[in-house]
């Protein structure tokens, strides 16, 4: 199963994350009065593909952000992690700046979490190629759920660093990210560590612009979880009955991705219907914007030390590395 021919192996292990899930989630979050889906269900393959092609818009400033940090910053960050460790990585993705994380800290092992199989199994083949000296395996699984790692055979490492880039931990609400990071915690065990990206506060035109870019791409993977609902659930969303919106929501610190109806209309999805009044929105993403102490907080809410924080003015981005 590791094996595909032509390509360096990896270990594979698919905790198949979706299809059950995704429909229970989908018929509740459309049943409620303000409807809402969990963003994790973005990435599909065409959503996965659709999210690269954000990260390079002119708009999107967090990757681009936090990959020159990484460029300039990753031989102080792995000074401070020491050789050796399993490196364990929430959302792979493409794994652009897990290259250069890989390449400075020199880890036994690497392990790719992803709910996106197609990016996963792309990823983990290219980075056991690239780095023939780490041991990769990869997992597709959830990782909102609590997770037990496989077993990675005939290394020790001598601690285990969680990767977690792009501030994807502004994804949760402030009750799911402390989950989160106390699962990140134990997972993480003695003397482990955690590097993660954080998104911070800003103006909000900025943020505006980087949740609504000008060419379109941000619509268009809003607009895909509607056509993933119609090609896996049997939906009929009529995707030009809907148009995304992205807002700042001030008082909360975050954007708000929505789906907003242009008219009113139902739809089916898995042989049940729904009503959207015209102007109702559909909720399909929060994406908190932090003030470094207000991140520190709920780190340490959650049972972790900061450690060092590495960060860029215009645009405002840090990285944080969290002990233990
Ligand atoms: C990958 C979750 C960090 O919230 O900024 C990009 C996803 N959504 N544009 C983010 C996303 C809209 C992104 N994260």
């Amino acid at each position: 199963m590791p094996f595909t021919p032509g390509r360096v192996p990896f270990q594979f292990y698919d905790l198949h994350p979706d299809t059950e899930n995704f429909r229970d989630d989908v018929l509740s979050g459309l049943a409620q009065p303000r409807k809402a889906l969990a963003p994790k269900y973005f990435y599909d393959a065409r959503g996965s593909e659709l999210f690269e092609a954000i990260c390079d818009s002119p708009e999107y400033y967090p990757t681009r952000t936090e990959l020159a940090m990484m460029q300039a910053d990753s031989r102080d960050m792995a000074r401070l992690l020491g050789p050796d460790c399993l490196l364990i990585e929430y959302g792979a993705g493409s794994g652009r700046k897990t290259r250069v994380l890989i390449e400075a800290l020199a880890p036994a092992a690497y392990v790719a979490i992803d709910i996106s199989r197609t990016a996963l199994q792309q990823c983990a083949a290219e980075l056991a190629a690239a780095y023939p000296k780490v041991k990769v395996a990869a997992v597709c699984a959830d990782y909102s759920r609590p997770l037990d790692l496989p077993v990675i055979e005939s290394i020790s490492p001598r601690r285990r660093v969680i990767y977690f880039p792009g501030s994807t931990i502004g994804n949760f609400t402030r009750p799911d990210a402390l989950v989160f990071l106390h699962q990140a915690h134990a997972l993480a065990g003695r003397g482990g560590a955690m590097l993660a990206g954080v998104d911070l506060k800003k103006d909000p035109a900025r943020l505006q612009a980087a949740y609504n870019d000008a060419r379109g791409v941000t619509a268009a993977f809003n607009l895909n979880l509607l056509a993933r609902i119609n090609r896996e659930l049997d939906g009929d969303f009529d995707l030009d009955g809907f148009v995304h919106r992205a807002i700042w929501n001030a008082d909360q610190s975050r954007m708000e991705m929505h789906l907003e109806s242009l008219r009113d209309q139902q739809v089916t999805v898995a042989g049940q219907t729904f009503h959207f009044r015209a102007g109702e929105t559909l909720h399909t993403e929060n994406s908190y914007k932090f003030k470094l102490q207000s991140f520190a907080a709920l780190a340490e809410a959650a049972g972790w030390t900061l450690e060092r924080t590495w960060s860029s003015e215009q645009p405002a981005f840090a990285v944080v590395l969290l002990r233990a």
